[in-house]
């Protein structure tokens, strides 16, 4: 057991320089608004909040061109390295650390910060997408497509990101959910021999048997910290449809549940992110969906459905 006492640190990300669409940075506090903080607290889980919604504003630069053909990077950068030593400093104090997003660049800040609390830990990416693209093979230049090849060590060396260590190892990451990979990204994943559950074994197996053969994989003997980066946009639109880059096809509601759900059943989860919410597409009603469903994700990932 890493997670010795029910406190939890609830860390909003409020970034959308990762992507063109604006709105993802209001996903947090949405999040918030919505009494994530309350229901985690029914749980019985005592919650240390930061928003973090004036530090991103204060971090923007007032220039920040594109970098060997990634966008907004000095924004992105210093916001994932700031936050990171909040994820860093909430681990080692043995919270469960729960961080709200914002795009998936963030995931630079989550995984860098638990990887330096626990270097032993796996994580377990849960997106339509593989979020492998180096600066060179990304096909937009958006950095959400890119936080594991930083965190992997495989991307280029790039100026802004040499903070990133390179601490995940290939063989500690495995994906549930991918419907839609660049060609430069599946290439990455043969010749990196990353296991990946696409839809598609999603389908075959079952939800059950992908998540078991996961853990498997990254964490054999079940003695690892376990890391969850939850991109929404993994569900179905028809279940997740406020979301920047919806791909049909997706994981149902009971699925992207489950994930959770016997993720935490294991005792080894010791941190999740919950990204790519943004309540100002489609309508209304979509982001309220949206919003309730990236709540109850995270409330299965802190043991609301275990007995
Ligand atoms: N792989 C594409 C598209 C993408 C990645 N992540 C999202 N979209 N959400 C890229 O831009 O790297
Ligand atoms: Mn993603
Ligand atoms: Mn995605």
């Amino acid at each position: 057991k890493f997670i010795k006492s029910k406190d939890v640190a609830v860390i909003g990300i409020p970034i959308n320089a990762g992507q063109p669409r604006q709105g993802v940075e209001k996903g947090p506090a949405k999040l918030i608004e919505f009494g994530l903080l309350n229901q985690l607290e029914e749980m019985g889980w005592k919650t240390h909040h930061t928003s973090n919604e004036e530090l991103v504003v204060k971090l923007q630069p007032k220039h920040d061109p594109d970098v060997l053909n990634l966008k907004q990077p000095k924004w992105v950068s210093a916001v994932t390295k700031t936050i990171s030593e909040q994820v860093r400093s909430s681990a080692i104090d043995g919270k469960f650390v729960l961080t709200l997003g914002g795009d998936h660049s963030l995931g630079l800040a989550s995984v860098s910060g638990v990887f330096a609390a626990y270097p032993d830990a796996c994580l377990i990416w849960v997106d339509a997408h593989s979020d492998i693209n180096t600066p060179a093979s990304s096909p937009s230049g958006n950095i959400h497509g890119c936080p594991i090849a930083f965190l992997t060590g495989i991307a280029e060396d790039h100026p802004d990101f040499r903070w990133v260590k390179p601490c995940l190892d290939a063989q500690r990451l495995v994906y549930i959910g991918l419907r839609d990979i660049d060609d430069g990204e599946k290439k990455i994943i043969k010749e990196k021999n990353i296991k990946a559950f696409s839809m598609h074994h999603v389908d075959k197996y079952g939800i059950g048997k992908v998540v078991d053969i996961a853990l498997d994989h990254v964490n054999p003997d079940r003695n690892r910290p376990i890391h969850l980066s939850f991109d929404v946009d993994a569900l179905d639109p028809s279940v997740a449809p406020s979301t920047g880059t919806p791909v049909r096809g997706g994981l149902t509601f009971r699925e992207g549940h489950y994930i959770c759900e016997a993720l935490a059943e294991t005792g080894l989860l010791v941190s999740a992110d919950i990204v790519e919410v943004n309540p100002d597409l489609v309508d209304e009603m979509a982001a309220f969906q949206t919003i309730q469903v990236g709540c109850s994700l995270a409330r299965c990932c802190l043991g609301e459905s275990l007995l």
